[in-house]
């Protein structure tokens, strides 16, 4: 089982720029992407993997549908790095309908009890309480609600009483006509807001604010404009003082960019690359977590942009007397001669 954080003394949001990484000494320096009781600790961001036990998901046209092939899929997540496996039974395609409960469960419940068994750290993606309480008895650790908990009045008690940590993500209504609603005036700061309202309205129902993530949705009633301001201010996420997830994966922005330079738009299976270039920016912006379907991809790019930005790193820690004094002892001109 991973290591899991203890200590549930209270975040304080980063003193971020505006695109979420902090500024010392006039230079971008190093990243408060926070943590959360229940979840892996790691000195990056978190790699979430996806298992769609649906038919009909976009991201892999439903391969993972029958149980045995989607704890398998789960597992091959775990065995290549993924610090949290999350798995739903509800496609939230643009357009879809949504599936009755029971069906839910009966997708979801086998899979999670085998992935948990295998000590893989698992969530559920669900916007209903009894299919969340559900795998939680199944002993999953965590909760991804795309609702943040607006689908369901009875999601935030049920978070409350198994105080488990909570993804909650900007959310303007069901899938099926959700892009009608994507109407803001600036998409950032009525993100933030309804997010922050969210994060208060499932305090005031006994949810541990320490147990909560946010997620801006992306795709989820986005214009791909409106995903991309998104992603170039998760600073301003990180306002609300919780740790933020990215959700881009695969998703039909991303395709939107071939497109645009007059190359065919390519399907969702090749849609990687752009996600792994996402993962690293968005670790580097202090995302979080980063919610993707091809783990190893992401898993290296999330490395690569903690290995950019750790610190002390030589030159870097070195005080600005010290750079100077071992230029001075290092330049071929006689002492006397530096300052003429
Ligand atoms: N996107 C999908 C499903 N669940 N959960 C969170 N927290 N954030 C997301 O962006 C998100 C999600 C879309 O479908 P997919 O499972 O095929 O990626």
């Amino acid at each position: 089982m991973a290591p899991v954080v203890g200590d549930r003394s209270r975040h304080r949001p980063a003193s971020c720029d505006r695109s979420g990484l902090r500024r010392e000494h006039g230079r971008r320096r190093m990243i408060d992407r926070g943590s959360v009781d229940g979840l892996p600790v790691r000195e990056r961001c978190l790699v979430m993997g996806v298992v769609n036990v649906t038919p009909d998901s976009f991201s892999d046209g439903g391969s993972h549908f029958e149980t045995a092939r989607a704890v398998d899929h789960g597992l091959a997540l775990a065995a290549q790095g993924a610090d949290i496996v999350d798995v739903g039974g509800e496609s939230t395609r643009p357009g879809s309908d949504r599936v009755a409960a029971s069906e839910e469960k009966r997708r979801v419940l086998p899979v999670v009890r085998d992935l948990v068994a295998a000590g893989v750290v698992v969530s559920v993606d669900t916007m209903r309480a009894q299919t969340a309480q559900a795998a939680l008895d199944a002993g999953v650790h965590a909760v991804n609600d795309v609702s943040g908990g607006l689908a369901d009045p009875d999601m935030p008690r049920c978070i409350a009483q198994a105080d488990v940590p909570y993804i909650a993500m900007h959310w303007r209504g069901p899938s099926f006509d959700m892009q009608e609603r994507a109407v803001y005036g600036d998409v950032v700061a009525d993100v933030v807001v309804e997010l922050g309202a969210r994060l208060e309205a499932l305090v005031d129902a006994g949810v541990d604010a320490e147990r909560v993530v946010l997620d801006p949705g992306l795709g989820f009633a986005k214009q791909p404009g409106h995903n991309w301001d998104l992603l170039s201010h998760l600073g301003e996420l990180r306002s609300l003082g919780r740790p933020v997830l990215v959700g881009a994966s695969r998703k039909s922005f991303l395709a939107d960019l071939r497109a645009a330079a007059g190359d065919p738009a390519p399907a969702p299976s090749v849609r990687d690359d752009a996600t792994a270039a996402v993962s690293a920016l968005a670790a580097a912006a202090g995302a979080f977590c980063v919610r993707v379907h091809d783990v190893g991809s992401s898993l290296d790019a999330v490395r690569v942009a903690a290995a950019w930005s750790r610190e002390p790193r030589g030159r870097a820690s070195m005080t600005r007397q010290a750079c100077r004094e071992q230029r001075r002892q290092h330049s071929p001109l006689p002492a006397t001669s530096q300052h003429t």
